[in-house]
């Protein structure tokens, strides 16, 4: 597997319970390096952008306000596989349905606080490491 790059996002319930120090650990302890990473509060269209896959869903509007509810931790990581290596650490979209371990399961409250985002294709985290860090971000 090549090594390649992904986006992570430590969400609002998360940050708000001073989890960033864990999470990232987390990360790191499961061979992640941390290439970019800053603390943002999202614009409401920076959140309709990142998320405009979903914008026809019943609860595309919470997720906007939860979303740009307080700040965030926006991450670029990089390991070999990183994506679906990343998808797996991460958990389940529902921490109910998490496996034991991950972060989800660990820390996530409900689907919609699930602590954290991690992208779910090489295209996303491509178009999403993109939109936060710009292009030079996948690369140097
Ligand atoms: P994931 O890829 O696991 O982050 O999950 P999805 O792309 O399916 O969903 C994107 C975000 O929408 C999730 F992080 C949380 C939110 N969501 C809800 O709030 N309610 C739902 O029923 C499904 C997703």
């Amino acid at each position: 597997m090549a090594i390649d790059r992904t986006l992570f996002i430590i969400k609002p319930d998360a940050v708000q319970r001073n989890l960033i120090g864990r999470i990232l650990a987390h990360v790191e302890e499961r061979g992640f390096r941390i290439v970019e990473a800053r603390l943002a509060r999202l614009t409401r269209d920076q959140c309709q952008e990142f998320y405009q896959e979903h914008a026809a869903r019943p609860f595309f509007p919470d997720l906007v306000a939860y979303m740009t509810s307080g700040p965030v931790l926006l991450a670029c990581l990089e390991r070999e596989g990183a994506v679906p290596t990343l998808r797996e650490v991460v958990g389940a979209t529902d921490p109910a349905q998490a496996p034991p371990g991950t972060i989800r399961q660990l820390y996530g409250k409900s689907k919609q606080m699930n602590s954290v985002h991690a992208s779910d294709s090489p295209a996303s985290s491509e178009r999403e490491v993109k939109l936060f860090f710009g292009v030079a971000a996948l690369t140097r």
